[in-house]
């Protein structure tokens, strides 16, 4: 399965793409703040990278629920001096989080090559036509309702059948504004309009997401089912965030969003390692 983002090529079963999450936010959960100064969001992108992040996710509006919306102007300003200066430095694909069309050109110049659109389009197609037409890789993610109203009481006749007609749907919608599949990359988005017992049941069924024919990304890192269901904390959560992808890995998922590079590789490496020896 090939997966294409304008100069970039990935061929799956690849090894699992790891991708770093920058936020330059003064009000992300877990890291708003650390670096809304360029140098010290530059200097965190090519740790990652170093760490062995095959894509930095930079993300300049926190889409945690009831987050302030940010408008575009600032949000330009967040990102855009961060892209253009990192894209020269590193050799992997950016993707840049945004729900707007405009910032994700911008960061297109700049030198980013995916756009992680937590809103799949649901509006208009402006974000699909702008990925058609510049061949960037396309983050197509599932959320119920918007990240103002998301959490409180999402509702499911059933999540996985829900959120996988959802997928048939945009993908649909998508090819019809021009993307191609080779684009593609389906998320269930994990937070996003989910309760516990619909993440639980989504990450249970993620293999069944596989048979769509797309790479899957994942994100679960450091997110609140992990407290809700376990009483931890922040930081706290990075162990069952591993176990997650780990799960995710051996369900047949390609991609791992998470704040903890290092680990996140060492974890999937293994578990890598051992479906590969699988008789
Ligand atoms: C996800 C995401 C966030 C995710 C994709 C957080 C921007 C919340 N989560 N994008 N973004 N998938 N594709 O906790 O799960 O990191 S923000």
């Amino acid at each position: 399965m090939l997966f294409k983002a304008r100069q970039f090529e990935f061929l799956f079963p690849s090894p699992v793409l790891v991708m770093g999450i920058l936020n330059i936010t003064p009000d992300s959960f877990s890291d708003g703040g650390r670096y809304l100064d360029p140098d010290a969001a530059i200097d965190h992108a090519l740790r990652m990278a170093a760490e062995g992040a095959a894509i930095i996710d930079v993300g300049g509006e926190s889409t945690r629920p009831n987050a302030e919306p940010v408008a575009e102007k600032e949000e330009l300003r967040r990102v855009l001096p961060v892209l253009e200066r990192l894209s020269g430095q590193l050799r992997v694909p950016i993707s840049i989080d945004t729900r707007k069309p405009a910032v994700a050109r911008a960061a297109l110049q700049a030198g980013a090559s995916i756009i992680n659109d937590i809103e799949a389009s649901r509006s208009d197609d402006t974000m699909w036509r702008l990925a058609a037409e510049t061949r960037a890789g396309y983050i197509l993610m599932h959320m119920q309702g918007t990240p103002q109203t998301m959490q409180s009481k999402p509702a499911y006749r059933d999540v996985v059948a829900d959120v996988e007609h959802f997928f048939v749907d945009r993908l649909d919608r998508a090819a019809a504004a021009g993307l191609t599949p080779e684009q593609i990359v389906l998320d269930v988005g994990i937070g996003f309009g989910k309760e516990l017992e619909d993440t639980l049941a989504l990450l249970a069924a993620m293999n069944r997401f596989t048979k769509l024919g797309r790479p899957l990304l994942l994100g679960v890192s450091r997110k609140s089912f992990i407290g809700k269901l376990l009483g931890s904390h922040g930081k706290e959560r990075g162990a069952a965030s591993l176990a997650c992808a780990c799960w995710a890995v051996q369900s047949g998922v390609q991609m791992i969003r998470t704040h903890d590079v290092r680990d996140t590789v060492q974890a999937v490496r293994m578990t890598e390692n051992i479906i590969k020896n699988r008789k």
